[in-house]
Parts: structure tokens; sequence; C-alpha cells
């Protein structure tokens, strides 16, 4: 029998989950494996978290912790996190698992046993102040394409170029800031030029089922000539290269990363009590491999780890890499360091079981095709033009309608009409049509399918009129309230794998059992059969809960060391001193400082400014320890409009510089003033 296996993109440990990720591929891929498990397909959804990588080591260098009590904080935050928004992995597992080293190291070592790497001594960049190699996103320099000064070792994230440390210009170590020194160090290259072209027949072979930007992506690397790229990094934090004599050498992230989904496979199967099942569906060319991913990390998914599949010889290729494209929000790219983002977990402190509301939205605008954008207005329209006024409103008008004039048990039908008949059509119609999209990765066209069955309800209802007919015909109302909750009762059969919250709540007021998606099934809902009372599916969203998620994204820019890129910026417009001296800057104690509940960057400052004594919301918890601070003398803007952030009232923003590396300091005076004192 054929089988699934569906993997997500193992999510860096190193911050938590924002709305771009869950849009690029949690999302689909969790609708995906929930559709075909209500049609009774073998599938498994496999995750876990990635746990290597320089990113990883410098943020816990910032923060002054290890590597393992960065990855340990975000696990689980991210694990969480997806539990919280029903992604339905049946198995998160992380790269720091031994399992996992021991199942990378073993890949890594039948490549070596075959002969397949290629043993070179190169100079690489190495640091001779903390007598360290330099790999990747330990140095940055001017990018040779676009001349972005703040390019890494391993990319320019302004162009896109993918770059080794010896391209940059003037390259810097990211640790001490110094011009590095070449050293000669022995890595391991996997010659990607030698399986050109078998990648480019078997890529050549998917030309009509994968999705024309990712056929065109790998198109675009293959043309240009694959070549040969180092598997081993001269670290210490990641899984140790297997061969002897190699201390203070690890496997490089992306090689051990993707063999990830392989080890969380044997983790699950291991829980399972069926130790060897994970082959069935790493080598049995009867499972269908599918890589759900971001376009960013097409190149690895589509040339890189099939490559070393092939080398290794006894695993499965892909069969299919249904990337995404860029989720935008409000118009700019998301962005940690600049805190541009919409946090779930923060989501869902604002909007409290309202997790269907988001996936809702983000699979309506996924960008499945181009890169797509979120905004805040259009989110509350589509929450409360389609989910409250289409789908919720058909759903409540049936069941009220119902228990008003049926006591809310299920009435029988008389004949049917025309009326009634197509009604009914649009049942099978949209079970035909949302597993047709569903199956071609378009899922914004298949949750339209599941909204225009809903629509169809709401026509059929606002055809028929049933709460005119009651008095005069009661056989025609009846016939109309049956037919709707057949409609009702498969709207939340199809929504389920989009909406499993509000589908269950359906199920709930029908008083049924969820029923499985396979194929359509007629007259799912019996007469005499007593349906529970009707509650609301969707609330609206007012415009108060829309503008707070507005302002708190204009707040005043909250760094974060997560992404320790931040490059010089370029200058502003030209302003005038008019302008400038519009603003109050003024000198300024902190004399008491604490933790906004349920954040993690925010502190509540109280500031004693000489004129009176006030309270400022700072994003600086990331940075600063609430203890440090207190008696600190601080540069004030302090006549900024006040503005509420997570419900406390904000009065100015304090000043801080952000350093190269994300950090940020506290704009101050080198001796203390009086507090009061104006700055010009
Ligand atoms: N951690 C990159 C990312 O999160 C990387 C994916 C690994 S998938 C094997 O974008
Ligand atoms: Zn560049």
């Amino acid at each position: 029998m054929s089988r699934y296996l569906v993997t997500a993109a193992l999510p860096y440990a190193n911050g938590p989950i924002h709305i771009g990720h869950l849009a690029g591929c949690y999302l689909p891929a969790d609708i995906f494996v929930r559709y075909q498990k209500l049609c009774g397909k073998d599938i498994l959804f496999i995750c876990g978290s990635d746990e290597h990588g320089v990113p990883i080591t410098i943020k816990a260098r910032n923060e002054g912790i290890t590597p393992q009590q960065v990855v340990d904080k975000y696990h689980t935050l991210m694990k969480n996190a997806f539990a919280d928004f029903g992604i339905a992995f049946d198995h998160y597992s992380r790269t720091s698992a031994p399992l996992h080293h021991q199942t990378a190291a073993d890949f890594f070592k039948t490549l070596y046993d075959k002969n397949v790497f290629i043993e070179e001594v190169t100079q690489q960049y190495y640091d001779d102040e903390v007598n360290q190699f330099l790999a990747d996103r330990y140095i940055v320099g001017t990018c040779p394409v676009c001349a972005n000064t703040n390019a890494y070792g391993d990319q320019c994230e302004n162009c896109g170029t993918s770059l080794n440390p010896t391209d940059l210009i003037n390259p810097k170590s990211k640790l001490s800031g110094k011009a590095p020194v070449l050293r000669e160090t022995k890595n391991w290259f996997l010659p990607l030029d030698q399986y050109q072209e078998a990648l480019t027949k078997w890529i050549n072979s998917h030309e009509n089922d994968w999705k024309p930007t990712v056929y065109g992506q790998c198109f675009s690397w293959l043309n240009q000539g694959l070549q040969k790229r180092a598997m081993t990094r001269d670290l210490n934090w990641g899984v140790k290269v297997p061969i002897p004599n190699t201390d203070g050498k690890v496997l490089y992230v992306w090689f051990d990363a993707p063999i990830g989904y392989i080890s969380a496979t044997k983790e699950l199967m291991n829980l399972r009590n069926q130790p060897d099942a994970w082959k069935d569906y790493w080598q049995n060319a009867d499972t269908k491999l599918l890589h759900f991913i971001g376009k960013d990390n097409i190149v690895f998914h589509c040339l890189i780890f099939p490559a070393m599949l092939m080398a290794h010889q006894q695993f499965i290729l892909p069969q299919n890499v249904p990337a995404n494209e860029f989720l935008n929000l409000e118009g700019q790219k998301i962005s940690t360091s600049r805190n541009w983002a919409v946090w779930l977990h923060e989501y869902l402190s604002d909007f409290k079981n309202k997790q269907d509301e988001l996936r809702y939205v983000l699979c309506a605008i996924a960008p499945e095709t181009k890169d797509a954008d979120f905004s805040w207005k259009d989110f509350q329209a589509r929450v409360n033009n389609e989910l409250v006024a289409i789908l919720g409103n058909f759903v409540n008008r049936t069941l009220v309608l119902t228990h008003k004039f049926f006591d809310g048990k299920v009435p029988a039908t008389e004949p049917l009409q025309p009326i009634d008949e197509i009604a009914l059509q649009s049942i099978a119609y949209a079970y035909a049509e949302v597993s047709k999209k569903i199956n071609e990765f378009k899922f914004r066209d298949a949750l339209t399918e599941v909204m225009n069955l809903a629509r169809a309800g709401n026509k059929y209802l606002a055809d028929t009129e049933p709460w005119k007919l009651f008095k005069t015909d009661t056989g025609t109302v009846a016939t109309i309230l049956h037919t709707s909750l057949e409609i009702t009762a498969h709207l939340a059969v199809i929504c389920q794998p989009f909406l499993p919250n509000t589908a269950a709540k359906i199920f709930g007021m029908l008083n049924i059992n969820p029923l499985q998606l396979s194929t359509y099934n007629a007259n799912v809902i019996k007469v005499g059969h007593q349906l529970n009372q009707p509650g609301l599916l969707f609330e609206k969203i007012e415009d108060d809960a829309i503008q707070a998620q507005i302002d708190r994204l204009h707040a005043a820019p909250i760094a974060d060391s997560n992404h320790s890129q931040s490059a010089i910026n370029a200058l502003k417009p030209q302003t005038t001193f008019d302008d400038f001296t519009k603003m109050d800057l003024r000198i300024a104690t902190i004399t008491s400082a604490v933790a906004v509940p349920k954040t993690e960057k925010l502190l509540q400052l109280t500031l004693d400014t000489g004129n009176d004594t006030r309270t400022v919301v700072s994003g600086i918890a990331l940075h600063h320890k609430p203890e440090n601070i207190i008696g600190k003398q601080v540069v004030l803007l302090a006549n900024l409009a006040p503005r509420k952030i997570k419900g406390i009232e904000s009065h100015g923003m304090i000043l801080m510089a952000e350093d190269a590396d994300g950090s940020l300091k506290f704009v101050s005076t080198d001796v203390f003033t009086t507090n009061g004192s104006t700055v010009a």
C-alpha cells in the first residue's frame, strides 16, 4: 500500500514562531496531512527543532548562556506554539537528540566510506584573538555582488547570493570585530558537480508536477553549474565529524538538519515500538515523500539533500517540494531584529481561542505562487465578512431555526424540489473540488471551495426564506432545514483540515461524531436526531483590537539579538533644525523596572524626569535585567504622545543604540547630570 511521509522545515531554535513561518510551510503541511488522514491515508507528519548552526552559538554568546540553553528555551516555545495552533505533527523532535547525532554521523560515515567526499585542505578565516575558525555567520563583510556591507560568510541577505567566507570584501570577525587571518584546515566536500546530471534528469521529470517557482529556482542553480560544497565546519556546536582526528569539527548544519527528518521518523517508530517501521517511509518506493518548506530552503531540499540521498543509495527522493514564497506584514518584510512580526504566542494572548481565525486568514492569503501580505485590517475584514458573515451566519441560522421551529429535532423532509436538490448538489461539488485542490497543493483555492459551500447554504436560505413560511407551510420549512442541516454537517466535514476547532464546534452543536472525509455520503443527518444548543462560531473583531495590534507594530522598534545582522542603516532623509527642536530630549533616572507579564521583551520602567515621575514601556528586556538598570541615567524622548502598550500607558521613549551584534546599549551621559536637563 502506498503511503505519504510529510515533512515541514525544521525551524531554527533561536527565536519564537511568527505568522510567516506558519503561512510558509506549517499550515499548508498541516492542512494536507489532516485532509489525507480524514481520507484514511497512511501518512506521517514529521518535524522538529533545528538546533545547530552558527546563529544559535552567536545568540548564546550574546546572551551569556550556552547554546544548549538557547535551544532548550526555543524548542519548548516552538513546540508549544505549534500545538496551540493545531499543527498536528505525528512527531516533533530536535536535532540535539542523541538518536539524531547517531543517525547523522552514520549517514556521513556511509558517504565517507563510499569515498563520496573530497577531502581538502583550504585556507579558512580564523580569529586569532579568540582562537576560533570563523564559519558561515561568524564572519561579515561586503558582498562582492551588491556591495551590502553586512553580508555573511554563507550568504548575502540583501541580494540572496550564496557566498563563501573568502568571497567577502573587508571581512570582519563577528567575535572580536577584527579582520581575520587565513589558516589552513581540512574539510570534507560534497562534489555536487558529480550529481549535476542525475539531479537535472530527476528534476526534469517533475516539470509538470512541481510548482513553477520551485522548478524554476532549481534550474537557475543547475544552469549556473553546481560546485562542491563543504559538509564539515570548524566549530564545536553540532554533530561531531565521525572520523578520527577531527576534534573541533562538526557536520555542516545543512548536512545534519535534513537528516533530522529521518531521525525524527526513527524516534517516532521507537516510541511506537516498531523500530524498523521508519524504513517503510524512507526506503520503500511506494512512499511519497513531500517536503513543505519556504522558498529560501529550496536549494537544500531539491539539490543538496537529494544529492546526499543519491550518494547514500538507500533512500527514496522527495516526490514533491511544495515550497511557498514569503509572507510580508503590512507591506514590509517580516523582521525578527526589528520586531516587525506577529508572534504566535503574542497573538494568542491577545486573541484568545482564535486560532482558527488566524489559520483561516493565513490560508486565504497564503503565498503559494508569489509573496503575499498580511495586514491587520484585512485580517479583521476576512474574519468579520467571511467567517462571521458567511460560515458562522449560515450555521447559526440553520441551528437557531431548527430549535425555534422543531425544538432542535431534525425534521423529516417532504419530496425534494429542484431548489433543494441544487443546494444538496453543492455538497458533492465541494467535496470533489476540495480534494482536487488539496492534492494540487492549492490550499487557498480549496478553502474558497469550503466557503463557497457556506455561500450556497446562505443563498439557499435567502431564496427559500423558511422563517416566513412556518405558519403556512411547515412541511416546506422542515425540508429546508433538514437540507440546511445536511449542508452544515458537510461543512463541518470539509472545513476540518483548515479549521479544526470550528469543525469540532459544529459537530458538537449537531451532536454527531466527526465524520471521515474520504467520499461524500448523503443523508448523514437522521430524522428525529436531537441537536445541541447552538452557539456562535465566530465573533466580530472590533476596530480597537486591530488598532492595538497596529500600534504595537509601530511602537519603537525592539531589537533582538536573534539576527545579529543589524547593518549600518542608510541615513534617513534630511530633516530641519525646527523639526529636531520639536523633540524634547531629557535626562532621567530609572527608579524602578519590572518585566511586563506575558511578554519577553518589554520592561515597565518608572523614570524620575526632574519634572515628574512617569511610566515608560521599553523593549529592552532581552538585553537588560531589571535589577541591573535601576539608578541608571538615560536619555528620554519626553514629549512623545502617550501610547498603550500591553495595556500599560507609556509616556515617552528612552534612547538606545543598537550595536552591530544587535545588542542594545543605553544612550546616557558620562557623568551624573541633574534629572530634567535637556539634551540638544
Ligand atoms: N532550519 C532553515 C529555516 O528555518 C532551516 C530549515 C532546516 S530544514 C531541514 O529556514
Ligand atoms: Zn549582496
